[in-house]
């Protein structure tokens, strides 16, 4: 009998290698997970539409080409600092306390956070650039974040140093201390977590010296519904302060006039517009064709951050490469939330309609995801800190409410996967006046309900 129990263990033994070796295929992989601020698929190429024909992202372009793009990832609140805490918690606005950018509505540090659990576990964890949360970081062995906001030029940083001034242009300088924080500040013995967040493409569109002339001679086309004058939709879509033809700044925005408030003469215009304000002194335009002049504007200006961006993320795949990580590291390509590229004749985001509640997601994982892979489902960003989790072998606490995503990476179709995502946004009264909300969305429809009557 112990002779046929042996017999039997072995049989066993053998039937479950392979199952092992399945399961040890990335395990405890690296992560670098990249946040654009206000980053629209619009302006992606992967992601089709009518601004492919710039090519305006082939280092994303290639990225998903490798992995796996998410055609239906949304946030649950379109707004930055929300956005941000969802992130790092796993949870909804109302859960986590950060609802609104606003200052008073405070972020706290001490609760859960997913890379606190990392960390626990042995992930070496850093964050750099963009967070929005005031205070102190918790769980990061090395943070180096953009005071509030950020600059684009010569931005502040804020560590556990204290305050410092980065000298350059901000999308280069997120990365060149990514890049050095994976060459001298990480031990090899351990897999890593770091989180690289720029503050492009952001109000106010500064783009790099370098770019000032990209798609200078292009005539960028105006989307369909550009005109779009309300007729029919629930009356906060008039009612917002975010169009194209009256709310943008002539100075700061459209860099059309000279800057003179202190805050831009701070940061430094450093005199790249001069040659704008030059060519546009004289102008006198209708004011059909001044909407259209202001829209090209911002459109460039945009595009020629996401170029530098884009660049960048071509430096960190070249580093994954060379360094021979590229194999098994996760690579998260997402924003902290869409945007209007004229869209309804808007830019900024904050509305439940598709170009700001919808985000992009982009995952390259060569060791696991088959190359070219397009995800169909519903996706929100309070799956984040579960997928980090379960990327790590770690447990997922109760409290979290969204869920790991690995299956999808991992090509499964999970039967019991969501149907509907649940949205809410606060923020009025407050910038460009989007009314507050809140609805349901399914693959096909959704239900969305303004507070007409808050003040
Ligand atoms: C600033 C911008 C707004 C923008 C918010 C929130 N104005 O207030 O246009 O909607 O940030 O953006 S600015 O004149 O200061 O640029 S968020 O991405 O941080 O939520
Ligand atoms: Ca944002």
């Amino acid at each position: 009998p112990v002779n046929h129990m042996r017999l039997h263990f072995l049989c066993l033994l053998l039937v479950l290698a392979p199952v092992k070796k399945a399961l040890m295929a990335g395990d405890r992989p690296n992560i670098i997970f990249i946040m654009i601020d206000d980053h629209s698929y619009q302006t992606i190429g992967a992601y089709g539409g009518r601004l492919q024909f710039l090519n305006p992202t082939p280092q994303l372009d290639k990225l998903a080409e490798q992995g796996m793009r998410f055609e239906r990832c949304y946030v649950e609140n379109s707004i930055c600092a929300p956005s941000r805490a969802t992130l790092l918690t796993g949870k909804m606005s109302h859960q986590h306390g950060k609802y609104s950018n606003k200052q008073n509505v405070v972020f706290d540090h001490h609760q859960q956070q997913f890379q606190k659990l990392l960390q626990k576990a042995g992930y070496q964890t850093a964050m750099i650039g963009k967070i929005h949360l005031d205070g102190d970081m918790q769980g990061f062995d090395y943070w180096d974040v953009l005071l509030r906001q950020g600059e684009y030029l010569d931005p502040q940083f804020l560590s556990p140093n204290g305050v410092e001034v980065a000298k350059g242009y901000v999308t280069d300088i997120v990365v060149d201390k990514a890049l050095d924080w994976l060459q001298n500040g990480r031990s090899e013995e351990e897999p890593f977590m770091l989180m690289v967040h720029q503050k492009a493409p952001h109000r106010p569109w500064i783009p790099a010296k370098k770019y000032l002339d990209l798609y200078e001679e292009i005539e960028i086309p105006e989307p369909d519904n550009f005109w779009d004058d309300y007729e029919g939709k629930a009356s906060a879509a008039a009612q917002q302060e975010m169009t194209i033809a009256q709310h943008m700044r002539l100075s700061s925005d459209l860099k059309i006039e000279p800057e003179t408030s202190p805050r831009y003469q701070r940061i430094g215009f450093d005199g790249r517009f001069s040659p704008r304000h030059e060519k546009y002194r004289e102008l006198s335009l209708s004011e059909e064709e001044s909407t259209r002049l202001y829209y090209q504007l911002y459109m460039k200006d945009y595009l020629r951050c996401i170029k530098s961006v884009d660049d960048n993320v071509g430096r960190l795949l070249d580093y994954l490469d060379h360094s021979g990580l590229a194999e098994n590291t996760v690579v998260v390509y997402t924003s902290d939330q869409g945007f209007y590229m004229g869209e309804h004749g808007w830019f900024d985001k904050r509305f439940m309609y598709e170009e700001s509640f919808r985000t992009p997601l982009i995952v390259r994982w060569p060791a696991v995801i088959k190359p070219q892979s397009v995800n169909q489902e519903l996706v929100q960003n309070i799956d984040f800190a579960e997928t980090f989790l379960d990327l790590a072998g770690l447990d997922i606490p109760a409290d979290m409410q969204g869920q790991s995503i690995v299956p999808l990476l991992r090509g499964k179709q999970p039967n019991d996967w969501r149907d509907h995502l649940y949205y809410h946004y606060y923020e009025y009264p407050g910038p460009h006046a989007v009314r507050r909300h809140e609805g349901v969305a399914g693959k096909r429809y959704k239900l969305y309900d303004f507070m007409e009557k808050m003040s």
